[in-house]
Order: structure tokens, then C-alpha cells, then sequence
């Protein structure tokens, strides 16, 4: 258990090129209107506001396929997000407020190419109810946020389009919870890879506490920092309506509540993607609100005070 004050550098990111819908642009603005910053220097923590990021230059490119959608675009926000990633994590909690989740194709190879420099292994867990595996070839929608995991895992379809990768991340480092929404294309790849998918069958079956527990203690044991991509879409759309592709059967409030004091006791989360809030469809700001407690749980805020340990 940690309870070290950290300095959070936050970043937003008004990307929204990546995702179908209009929308994701207006998160940060969303999340600071929730009351982002105070929730965290509320509990003894200390908040940089880096801005908003500017994507770079747009430059001419092609692809073979047709349904690619906006990819000159996403690529410019993926290179200023790479080193922006790579600038922001030398120090501090980094927390990248999105965005559409296309975000997460530069946070997490800055922050990677970041954990080598510092001969750490590097880990993500990826919240999610989509495993975002499309490669540029196998994705119909188009949509690029449908991508990121398929990329930064170092599948060769992105190689001369979305910037090189200095660093991979190695796929039995990732896990992903809350999945329930999955393309064919997706789930024949998902097939030949070695990370760890918890869809939402065996979130029922076993439950989020051991299932989060094996991965935590793999990251433990490997003394690595562990970066958390949190698509809104992983909570249940009934507590969760803000977003572009809601997905019926996802975790309650109390489960992502529950994942989230884990998440802080373990003491390994260095940095946070906070992605795919569109408050164009937030029912009076109910999903920004929500996130915000989230953030606030994974900070450090507790029902009662346990530095006893629990139960006592
Ligand atoms: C679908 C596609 C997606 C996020 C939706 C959905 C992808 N698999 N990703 N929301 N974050 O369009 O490729
Ligand atoms: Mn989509
Ligand atoms: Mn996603
Ligand atoms: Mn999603």
C-alpha cells in the first residue's frame, strides 16, 4: 500500500478524429468541469495542468484501404502524443485526458519507449469493452480507434503509416477487462496473441478481484510500472451513457469502484488514459461525474480508513 502524494501532470488531448462519432473533443472540457483536479489535490495529491495538445502537421498518406477513416489525421495527433508522452512521464503521474481512445496509439509507445530508458518492464491494463485489435487491413468501420492495441504491440500492418516504434510492448504484459464487443477479424486475431483478454464471461464467472490479482502480482513480481487505459465504455451504459458505442452487460459502479482501490493499493499505476467520454451524449454530466469518483477511488479515496489493512 502507497499513500506517497504524487504530482499529476495532466495533458488533454481533443482528439476525436479517431472514433465515429463527433464528440470525444469536448472530454477534457467534460472532465474539468467535473471537478478532475480538485478530486485529486483533494486528497493530498498535487496537479500540473500541461495544457491541451496540438497534433502535428498533417502530412499526405495512403493506405489500400478505402474505409480508413481521418488517418492523416490521427497520425499527426499520434506523433505530438508519442513525445508528448515520452516528455510528461520523466517524472510525475502522467494522465492523458481524452480524447477518442486513437490516444492511446502515442501515449503508450512514448510511455514505453519512457519505461525502457529506465530498465523497467512496462505493463497495461486496458479497460475497455472492445479489445481495439483491428489492423489497418482487417477494420470495416474504419474508425481508428479500433487500432491502438494492434499497433503498439508491434503488428507489422502499421509499419511506413502510424510513426515507428522505438519500443514494443510486449503483449503478455497487457491485459485487457471488460471486453464484450468483438469483430470477427478481432477475435480470429486475438487467437495468435499472448495477452491476457478477461472478457466479461469470466468477469461473472470468477469475478474482477482475482482476476485483477494475478495480473497485479505479475507486474510485482517484475518490478513494473503499469499504465491503465480506461475507455469509458468498459462501465455498464446504464451508469455510463456518455459515450459513442455503448455496449450493454459491462461492470457496475461497484466493480469499477472496486478495481480502482486495487489499482491504488497496489501501488504500480504510474500513468492513465482517460478515453472515449463524449459529453455530447452525457445525460447532465452523470458519466464525467462518475469518472471523476473513479479517478478519485484510484487516488487513494477510501470508504473508511484502512491503513490498518483491510478488515480489520
Ligand atoms: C469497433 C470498430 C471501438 C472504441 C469503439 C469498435 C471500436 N470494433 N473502440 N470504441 N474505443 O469500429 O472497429
Ligand atoms: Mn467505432
Ligand atoms: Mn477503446
Ligand atoms: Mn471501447
Amino acid at each position: 500500500m502507497t499513500d506517497t502524494p504524487l504530482t499529476c501532470k495532466i495533458l488533454a488531448v481533443p482528439v476525436q478524429e479517431g472514433a465515429g462519432r463527433l464528440g470525444c473533443e469536448m472530454g477534457p472540457a467534460a472532465f474539468r468541469a467535473a471537478g478532475l483536479a480538485g478530486a485529486i489535490t483533494e486528497l493530498g495529491h498535487s496537479v500540473h495542468d500541461l495544457g491541451t495538445l496540438m497534433p502535428a502537421q498533417p502530412r499526405d498518406l495512403h493506405h489500400p484501404n478505402p474505409a480508413l477513416k481521418a488517418l492523416p489525421e490521427v497520425v499527426a495527433w499520434i506523433e505530438a502524443l508519442t513525445e508528448a508522452a515520452y516528455t510528461a512521464s520523466a517524472d510525475g503521474f502522467p494522465i492523458f485526458v481524452g480524447g477518442d481512445h486513437s490516444l492511446a496509439a502515442g501515449t503508450i509507445p512514448g510511455l514505453a519507449r519512457r519505461a525502457e530508458d529506465q530498465g523497467r518492464p512496462f505493463f497495461v491494463l486496458w479497460l475497455d469493452a472492445h479489445p481495439d485489435f483491428h489492423t489497418l487491413e482487417s477494420t470495416t468501420s474504419g474508425h481508428l480507434h479500433g487500432t491502438p492495441v494492434a499497433y503498439f504491440t508491434g503488428l507489422k500492418s502499421f509499419e511506413g503509416v502510424f510513426p515507428p516504434l522505438q519500443t514494443i510492448v510486449d503483449p503478455k504484459n497487457v491485459c485487457m477487462m471488460g471486453i464484450r464487443s468483438v469483430d470477427a477479424a478481432e477475435r480470429a486475431a486475438l487467437r495468435d496473441t499472448d495477452i491476457t483478454i478477461h472478457d466479461m464471461r469470466a468477469i461473472d464467472d470468477y469475478g474482477i478481484a482475482p482476476l485483477l490479482n494475478a495480473f497485479l502480482k505479475r507486474v510485482q513480481d517484475a518490478n513494473g510500472l503499469l499504465h491503465v487505459s480506461f475507455d469509458v465504455d468498459f462501465l455498464d451504459p446504464s451508469i455510463a451513457p456518455g459515450v459513442g458505442t455503448p455496449v450493454q452487460g459491462g461492470p457496475t459502479m461497484r466493480e469499477a469502484h472496486l478495481l480502482m482501490e486495487m489499482l491504488h493499493e497496489s501501488g504500480r499505476v504510474s500513468s492513465l488514459d482517460l478515453v472515449e467520454l463524449n459529453p455530447f451524449l452525457d445525460e447532465r454530466g452523470r458519466t464525467a461525474t462518475l469518472m471523476v469518483d473513479l479517478v478519485g477511488s484510484l487516488m487513494g479515496r477510501s470508504i473508511l480508513d484502512r491503513s490498518k489493512g483491510p478488515y480489520q
